[in-house]
C-alpha cells in the first residue's frame, strides 16, 4: 500500500481527498538543505522509501515571495519557527512584495525505475526548468530525477496570490495570509484549498498518473 509521509496533519487532511488506499505514515524523513523543493523532496522521498520499505510520496512545499526573489522559498519552515507567519507577511507588506505564490513537490518513490518521461536531468538542469514550471502555475510537468541513487517521480503545482493581514482559522501554515480570489486559503474549507493550491494540482497530477500505471 502507498505511504503518504509526513509530520503534518494538515497535509494530510489535504490528501485525503486524492488518495484512496493511502496510509499515513508519520515520519520525519531528514531535509537536505538545498535551494529547491524538488531536491528537498526527492531526496525526502529516497529516504521515506529506504525507512517504510513500501511505495512512498511525500510532498515539499513553501511560499516563495516574487519581489523577495522568492523568499523564503525552500526555508518556509524555518521561517515560519523563527519569525512567524504575522512578522513575514509584516515585512513582505513594508516592503511593498505582496506578490506570492505557494509551490509544492509531490515526490513518489518505489525503488524501481519508471518508463519514459521527460529526459532524466541532472539537479543543476532540473533548477532552470522549475523556474519555467512556477510561471505556469499548473501540474503538467512530471519528470524523473536519476540522479543520487533511487528513481523519483516528481510533480508541481503552484498558485499564485498575495500576502494580506492575517484572516480565517481554517487550514494551516501561512494560509491565513496567503489570500487567493479574494479569500485567504485560511477562509476556505479543505476542499476549496484543494481545487485551486498548489498541493491539489501537484496531487491531481499524480493520482492521474498513479492510477494510470496500476491498471
Ligand atoms: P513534512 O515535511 O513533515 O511533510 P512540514 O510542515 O515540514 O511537514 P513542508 O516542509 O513542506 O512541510 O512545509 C514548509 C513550510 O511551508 C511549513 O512552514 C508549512 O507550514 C508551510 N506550508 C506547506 N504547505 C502549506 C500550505 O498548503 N499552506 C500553508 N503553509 C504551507
Amino acid at each position: 500500500m502507498l505511504r503518504y509521509v509526513t509530520t503534518n496533519d494538515g497535509k494530510v487532511r489535504e490528501a485525503e481527498a486524492y488518495l484512496e488506499e493511502v496510509a499515513a505514515l508519520e515520519y520525519d524523513y531528514p531535509e537536505i538543505q538545498a535551494d529547491s523543493i524538488e531536491a528537498v523532496a526527492a531526496e525526502g522521498a529516497r529516504a521515506a522509501y529506504r525507512h517504510a520499505d513500501a511505495p512512498v510520496i511525500v510532498d515539499d512545499a513553501g511560499l516563495f515571495v516574487d519581489d523577495l526573489e522568492g523568499f523564503p522559498g525552500p526555508y518556509s519552515a524555518y521561517v515560519e519557527d523563527t519569525l512567524g507567519v504575522e512578522r513575514v507577511g509584516r515585512l513582505a507588506r513594508r516592503e511593498d512584495a505582496t506578490r506570492a505564490r505557494f509551490r509544492c513537490v509531490v515526490a513518489y518513490c518505489d525503488g524501481a525505475a519508471f518508463e519514459a518521461s521527460p529526459e532524466p536531468v541532472d539537479t543543476a538542469d532540473r533548477r532552470g526548468q522549475d523556474l519555467a514550471a512556477d510561471d505556469r502555475a499548473s501540474a503538467a510537468t512530471d519528470e524523473t530525477v536519476a540522479g543520487g541513487g533511487l528513481p523519483v517521480k516528481l510533480f508541481t503545482g503552484a498558485v499564485p496570490g498575495r500576502l494580506v493581514e492575517p484572516r480565517g482559522d481554517g487550514g494551516f501554515g501561512y494560509d491565513p495570509i496567503f489570500e487567493h480570489d479574494g479569500r485567504t486559503f485560511a477562509e476556505m474549507s479543505a476542499a476549496e484549498k484543494n481545487a485551486v493550491s498548489h498541493r491539489g494540482r501537484a496531487l491531481s497530477a499524480f493520482a492521474e498518473w498513479f492510477q494510470d500505471r496500476d491498471t
